[in-house]
């Protein structure tokens, strides 16, 4: 009987073990991404799940002789002997003389898009989302991803420290928790239900057994509108603690991870940082300002005329964003005390003045990329308000349930991963840091 040790054979190597093997025969497996014919010897670019290798077939090297059917983006493995030697900068350089190619699979026809320079050239956004499986084979493409995954992981890394449970919420549910029309309902074996709007109920209801959680996963907004930064699925990293002194514990969390991030990046994921020619930002510490005297500032230094004195259009936070570089010398801003009537149901009013609440929004360089605050956490504010909002406390009952027996002050914020990575990294639309997005016109692939 065959048994299973739970240990996958490897009979390859990988590029940054070259070093060890230099003049050593070894094998790697991989993508055929590009063949350059020169004279009497070819150059074949071999790219694995991290590398682009380069290998060097010369028919002096092997009795192997190269077989026409292997073309771009065939999966081979390929062996032969590894070779150094010094670049112009005195650098090692490692490259593999091929004496074998093996062939595990050919493409069935050739690529519809170019996708072995450096970068996609001139290639529509729509295409390249429309191909995205390949697409994304491209190196910057997928160093994309590789950063949004370092920040995911970071943010998560980090709370782990900081005693948070990771948690699971449900994405199909009972009601919405952010309020406005953008929620997807569903026929739920013949029950309305809806799509999450984001963890906000369960987050809070598990405050009350871990104290502190996070979750990393995808939320619902059902946005008719077709914008830069808005999608209808994106990926919300969430985090909620309870027994805080104030909104101030969530900020100084959110300042944590993110330096534990951007640290991460610099160094862990170096290699795709530069790449992307990614800035990534330095953070000391993060200035803020009230909502109000950032609206005052932008009508009086910008001379900007705000159209909703509740919230911030889209060139109101830019503007902010510049001011914040400019004098203050950050990449960041919190704006805090938000006006009531603009906050969710369950954000608690400002004890000093209840037209504004204990909540903030992260700016990063001019975008929204969080919101958060304290939470109501007694049962009787929590029903009044609903009932002053015109909600039906009945349809909330097992959200109540954790204001009814007892919830310790508490609060949290959600950050858009998406929108983080696309900032970060300097793009133009969410959707290109988006890995398969969701949008009023694409549900594929
Ligand atoms: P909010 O609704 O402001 O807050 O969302 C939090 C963050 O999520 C991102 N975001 C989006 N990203 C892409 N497409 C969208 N349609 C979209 N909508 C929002 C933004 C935003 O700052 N429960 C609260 C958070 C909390 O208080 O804990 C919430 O969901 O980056």
């Amino acid at each position: 009987m065959d048994k299973v040790k739970g240990i996958v054979n490897k009979d390859t190597v990988e590029f940054s073990e070259f070093s060890a093997y230099d003049g050593q025969v070894v094998s790697i497996k991989g993508y055929v991404h590009r063949i350059r014919e020169m004279t009497g010897f070819s150059f074949v670019i071999i790219r694995t799940a991290k590398d682009t290798i380069q290998c060097v077939y010369a028919p002096e090297f092997s009795d192997y002789r190269w077989d026409e059917k292997i073309v771009e983006e065939a999966c081979v493995k390929v062996t032969g002997k590894v070779v150094s030697s010094q670049d112009a900068k005195g650098n090692q350089r490692y490259e593999l003389q091929i004496h074998n190619v093996e062939i595990l699979s050919l493409p069935a026809e050739g690529l519809p898009i170019v996708i072995n320079k450096k970068q996609l050239d001139n290639i529509q956004l729509s295409t390249v989302l429309d191909l995205r499986p390949i697409s994304m084979r491209n190196p910057k493409e997928r160093a994309i991803f590789k950063i949004q995954e370092g920040i995911a992981r970071g943010f998560r890394e980090y709370l782990m420290k900081q005693n948070f449970t990771e948690i699971r919420s449900p994405k199909i549910v009972f009601a919405g928790a952010e309020g406005g029309t953008n929620i997807f309902k569903l026929d739920y074996f013949g029950k309305e239900v809806f799509l999450a709007q984001s963890p906000q109920l369960y987050k809070q209801a598990l405050v009350g057994v871990y104290e502190r959680v996070f979750e990393i996963a995808p939320v619902f907004r059902a946005e008719h509108h077709d914008t830069s930064r808005h999608l209808n699925e994106y990926t919300s990293m969430d985090l909620e603690m309870g027994f805080i002194n104030g909104f101030e514990d969530i900020m100084n969390t959110e300042v944590g991870a993110l330096k534990y991030i951007m640290n991460l990046l610099k160094t862990e994921y170096k290699e795709y940082v530069d790449i992307l020619h990614a800035d990534i930002p330095e953070i000391t510490e993060v200035p803020t300002i009230k909502f109000m005297d950032a609206k005052e500032l932008l009508m009086k230094k910008f001379k900007y005329q705000p159209q909703d004195m509740k919230d911030f259009d889209p060139t109101e936070e830019e503007l902010l964003g510049k001011y914040a570089k400019k004098e203050l010398n950050s990449d960041f801003l919190f704006v805090t005390h938000y006006p009531s009537k603009k906050r969710p149901f369950y954000t608690m009013d400002d004890p000093n003045d209840p037209e504004y609440t204990l909540s903030f929004d992260l700016l990063f360089r001019g975008l929204e990329i969080t919101s958060g605050g304290q939470r109501i956490h007694d049962y009787n504010e929590q029903v009044a308000k609903m009932q002053k909002l015109g909600m039906d406390p009945e349809q909330f009952e097992t959200y109540l349930l954790l204001h009814k027996y007892g919830a310790p002050p508490h609060g949290g914020l959600g950050i858009g991963l998406e929108r983080l990575t696309m900032h970060l990294l300097g793009a133009k639309n969410v959707r290109e840091t988006t890995m398969f997005p969701r949008d009023i016109n694409r549900v594929t692939p």
